[in-house]
């Protein structure tokens, strides 16, 4: 599949025998062309009913009792409780094994087992243990673990910002994952941390595979103030996607947040659907060059890190969305992911309240981990 590249990165040289730029560029074109046709139909359609059960006042009611009187912003949500699971959990063991003073051969094995056992990776784990027993560190052997399995984690600005092409152009950010992961929760806490922020939020109901989805998304856009530009259930999604890129740009919106399918079993579909709704964006606002995040699911563990590569693979991630933090006693989950794709994770989920999605900072993280 052709993958549009970033405009920054330089082109790859073309290979013997693959499709001209021109076969590529006309095929592209009956593509929009159907996004078109796509984007009429729903247009006559009208938007997706809305709800007419009491879910949505409910879920509003829950979301008020959640937020502070004065106004403004949901409370954060508290990392050190968060990852409580993880620091009882596998790091509670490492200290347990490393605090009785220098530790032998036997104990740094164990020690290696602890850390694969909190899902930080066979490979990295026997890594981490190498370095720290090399690194004789002063200040003792919990101390020289904790430095190195900090240093896995790639280097990075402090506080994420997603990019924008220039003041007057929207940040894109494309939330993309496997189902369940916690894509739309998450899409619903980042609106309302925009918001908070003072920027004006759009919210695109890229998964039109499910209805409820649509109405997941909207239920979320109308708690944080965020419109939603949605189609009828089951319609192509890039045409959702360029119906939302011009919204963005006609009511000079700060930030486009765009909420897509995760099913598995049609992977390569998913991957085609991906792929078409970034070349939408590339086209609709040349130079915008989105922001792909990946949530992935820690409680999945070592599995999620197969899903993340396949879909770096295809789509080209830039940032990754770890959620469910407080669920899983693994957290070394974190390690093993910015080691394999190299992408950083820029925001946790630690629970499922609002203000429950902290920007990742590794030196907080460490510390509220080993605590
Ligand atoms: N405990 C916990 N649950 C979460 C978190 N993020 C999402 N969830 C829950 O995960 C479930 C699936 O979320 P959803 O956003 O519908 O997933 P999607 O299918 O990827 O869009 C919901 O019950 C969410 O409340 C988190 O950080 N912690
Ligand atoms: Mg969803």
């Amino acid at each position: 599949m052709f993958w549009r590249r970033r405009p920054t990165e330089p082109d790859q040289p073309a290979d013997e025998g693959r499709v001209s730029d021109a076969a590529i560029e006309a095929q592209l074109e009956a593509e929009l062309a159907e996004t078109e046709d796509a984007r009429t139909t729903a247009q006559a359609g009208g938007e997706t009913p809305r709800p007419t059960d009491g879910q949505l006042d409910t879920g509003r009611q829950a979301l008020q009792a959640e937020l502070p009187a004065t106004g403004g912003g949901p409370a954060d949500g508290d990392l050190v409780a968060g990852v409580a699971r993880s620091r009882g959990g596998f790091v509670a063991r490492l200290k347990g094994l490393l605090g009785r003073g220098d530790p032998d051969a036997a104990t740094w094995e164990e020690v290696e087992e602890t850390l694969i056992a909190g899902d930080v990776g066979a490979a990295l784990a026997l890594e981490v243990v190498e370095r720290a027993r090399r690194r004789r560190d002063g200040a003792g052997p919990v101390a020289a673990v904790r430095s190195e399995l900090t240093a896995l984690l790639v280097d990075r600005e402090a506080g994420w910002v997603p990019h924008r092409a220039g003041p007057g152009s929207p940040a894109i950010i494309l939330v993309v994952g496997v189902n369940g992961t916690g894509k739309t929760t998450t899409i619903g806490k980042l609106a309302f941390r925009y918001r908070a922020e003072g920027q004006t939020v759009l919210l695109a109901a890229g998964d039109t595979f499910r209805a409820a989805a649509i109405e997941q998304l909207r239920a979320w856009g109308e708690r944080a103030g965020a419109p939603i530009v949605a189609h009828a259930p089951g319609a192509d999604p890039a045409a959702v996607v360029y119906d939302a890129v011009d919204a963005a740009v006609a009511r000079r919106m700060d930030v486009l947040i765009v909420d897509t399918a995760g099913r598995l079993h049609t992977k390569s579909n998913l991957m085609d659907e991906l792929a078409k709704m970034r070349r939408v964006i590339d086209r609709r606002l040349p130079g915008a060059a989105p922001e792909v995040l990946f949530v992935l699911d820690a409680t999945t563990g070592q599995n999620g890190l197969a899903q993340a590569r396949a879909f770096h693979e295809s789509t080209g991630l830039t940032g990754i969305i770890l959620t469910k933090l407080d669920s899983t006693a693994k957290g070394g989950i974190v390690f093993a992911i910015e080691r394999a794709l190299g992408v950083p994770v820029c925001f946790v989920g630690v629970g499922e309240k609002v203000g429950d999605l902290l920007p990742f900072d590794p030196t907080a993280f460490v510390g509220a981990l080993f605590g």
